[in-house]
């Protein structure tokens, strides 16, 4: 295959550009003639999770599926790129433990709460605000930030293309491509 398998796992809050960030990051790798695949709550929250909700303890479970199936093809050289708020850092750890330290690249998507808040592409937040919906990461329930991210990317202040080649750079360097 010639290809080392990899996760590369944005972490950040809701509106922070992750699941964006991460399908770019899927096409670069396609022009590099590398498959990537994505998994982000629109894919695994409909299908796989759909029994799983905003809860604290669904969270960890949320997050738990998806590293064992993370593991299960990065084992055979696959590169996946997860875009999932996983805003605890426990859960994350657990991730890089299942998943391997060597194939687990945690990128922290820091966009400001209030820049996410300011986009609110969705209505969520102005909903959270109002207490429409409960549990809702930064406004009424905690994100912890990462603290060793291997990668630090703020949307509000690179340019998506910018970021994308940093990342791929960063996966030349530590021999992932
Ligand atoms: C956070 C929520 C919530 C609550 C629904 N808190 O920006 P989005 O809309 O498109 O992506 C968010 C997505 C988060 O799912 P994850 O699987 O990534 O979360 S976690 O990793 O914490 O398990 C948001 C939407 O679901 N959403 N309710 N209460 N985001």
């Amino acid at each position: 295959l010639g290809q080392k398998g990899c996760v590369l796992w944005f972490t950040g809050l809701s509106g922070s550009g992750k699941s964006t960030l991460a399908k770019a990051m899927q096409k670069a790798l396609f022009e590099l003639k590398k498959y990537a695949v994505v998994l982000d709550g629109d894919n695994i929250r409909h299908g796989l999770n759909k029994n799983l909700s905003f809860s604290e303890t669904d969270r960890n479970e949320n997050i738990r599926r998806v590293s064992e199936v993370c593991k299960l093809f990065t084992d055979h050289g696959a590169i996946i790129v997860t875009a999932f708020i996983s805003p605890f850092r426990q859960d994350r750890i657990n991730a890089k433990d299942v998943i391997g330290e060597d194939n687990f690249i945690e990128v922290h998507v820091s966009t400001p709460l209030e820049v996410c808040i300011k986009r609110d592409v969705k209505g969520l937040y102005e909903k959270a605000i109002k207490g429409e919906i409960k549990n809702f990461t930064g406004i009424s329930q905690p994100y912890e930030e990462p603290k060793s991210a291997k990668i630090t990317i703020n949307t509000d202040e690179e340019e998506l293309e910018f970021s994308i080649k940093r990342v791929i750079e960063f996966l030349k360097k530590d021999g992932y491509l």
